[in-house]
């Protein structure tokens, strides 16, 4: 597995992705695809832009034509799609660019490389394609798909667009599916970096109803560690979990960000709960454990705390997100606007 082909690497886990596997195997060469949405940003891979190894290519993943041409331009060995409108509030706001980029976007990728003869494929997916859970229980690759917003049935109408293209044409796919992502570069609307962002600008956490909804959260890097041994020793038609055995409640989770920054907890908002909120999140992954040899390393409170370090760290980062249609998006979304 030498060359792969890598979309949306310009965003939160496709930037961690290209610099680990950059970082891990020294013979690795990466074309990066991203369309440069309001997500994806250069500045997140400015490290390795040039290193020999690694080549970006600015275009959209529904451009057949653009990805025919990316896909001839060099020996690709494997496909790895993250390239997608992930945040589930703006598809609740405005469901097409979900409907073409997740949908539209994945049949041109998976037409173009079984025409080209890849010889894998791998679909980035989430647990929110199985719905939500109540007080107990875990998702397994087995749990019936049931997706709640329009973010999750388009990724879920992604996953079945791959499920077809292995079962009528053998073509060699792959997908993976994960809880919640936390970690360095991740977009400051998603609740961890935006809670962090807020309390340091000691401007208001919107928590959405009482806080109870729970999440598992899991670090980017074993996320990464997780796509990667799917990749490698993946069995082609299967579908892989991966979660970081860290539940928690959104409120509980608000506490302890608060309290790790010193702030106070009158920066707590309760407001409006998003429509169709699912409740709760976790993961079953007793498979990949088996089948992957994968198992998430890294503890939360570590996590969580290298996370913060690095927010304060890379303030510029996020102050240069902050600004402009940003902060049009965050009126339109929590109804106030950001000073
Ligand atoms: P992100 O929003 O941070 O990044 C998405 C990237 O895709 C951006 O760089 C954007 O420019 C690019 N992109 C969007 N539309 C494109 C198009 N039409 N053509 C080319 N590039 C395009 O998202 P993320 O959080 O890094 O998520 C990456 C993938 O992982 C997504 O498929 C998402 O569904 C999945 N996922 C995310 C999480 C999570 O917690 N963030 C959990 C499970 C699965
Ligand atoms: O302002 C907020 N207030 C709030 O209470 C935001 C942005 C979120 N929340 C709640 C909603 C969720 O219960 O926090 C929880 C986490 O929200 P998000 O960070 O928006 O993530 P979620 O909706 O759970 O989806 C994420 O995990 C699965 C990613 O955004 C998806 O891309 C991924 O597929």
């Amino acid at each position: 597995m030498k060359t792969l082909l890598v979309t949306g690497g310009c965003g939160f886990i496709g930037s961690n992705f290209v610099r680990w596997q950059l970082q891990s195997y020294p013979d690795v060469e990466i074309v990066n695809v991203d369309k440069l949405t309001y997500a994806g940003n250069l500045e997140n891979l400015t490290d390795i832009e040039d290193d020999p190894r690694y080549r970006f290519e600015k275009g959209d993943i529904c451009d057949r034509s653009f990805i025919d041409r990316v896909l001839t331009s060099a020996s690709i060995d494997a496909v790895v799609n993250f390239a997608a409108e992930s945040h589930v509030d703006r598809s609740i706001l405005d469901s097409g660019p979900f409907i073409q980029t997740n949908i539209v976007g994945t049949q041109v990728l998976l037409d173009a490389s079984r025409k080209a003869e890849i010889g894998r494929y791998l679909q980035v997916s989430t647990d929110e394609v199985y719905g939500t859970l109540g007080d107990n229980g875990y998702f397994t690759e087995d749990t019936p798909l049931a997706p709640n917003s329009p973010y999750s049935a388009s990724k879920t109408a992604a996953d079945l667009l791959v499920r077809a293209y292995f079962h009528t044409y053998g073509f060699p796919a792959i997908t993976t599916r994960c809880s919640n992502n936390y970690g360095p570069w991740q977009f400051p609307e998603k609740l961890i970096p935006l809670f962090i962002s807020n309390a340091l600008a000691d401007q208001a956490l919107p928590v959405y109803g009482k806080g109870n909804n729970v999440r598992d959260w899991i670090h980017v890097l074993d996320h990464c560690r997780g796509i990667d041994a799917a990749l490698r020793s993946g069995k082609p038609g299967e579908v892989y979990n991966f979660g970081g055995n860290s539940e928690l409640t959104n409120i509980d989770l608000t506490l302890k960000l608060l309290d790790a920054l010193g702030k106070p907890r009158t920066l707590i908002r309760h407001v409006e709960d998003r429509a169709g909120h699912d409740f709760r999140y976790a993961i079953d992954t007793t498979k990949s454990e088996h089948e992957l040899g994968w198992k998430p390393e890294m503890d939360f409170e570590t996590g969580l705390h290298s996370t913060i370090d690095w927010y304060l760290a890379n303030s510029a980062w996020v102050d240069r997100i902050r600004s402009g249609l940003y902060l049009d998006y965050y009126e339109n979304q929590y109804g106030t606007r950001l000073a």
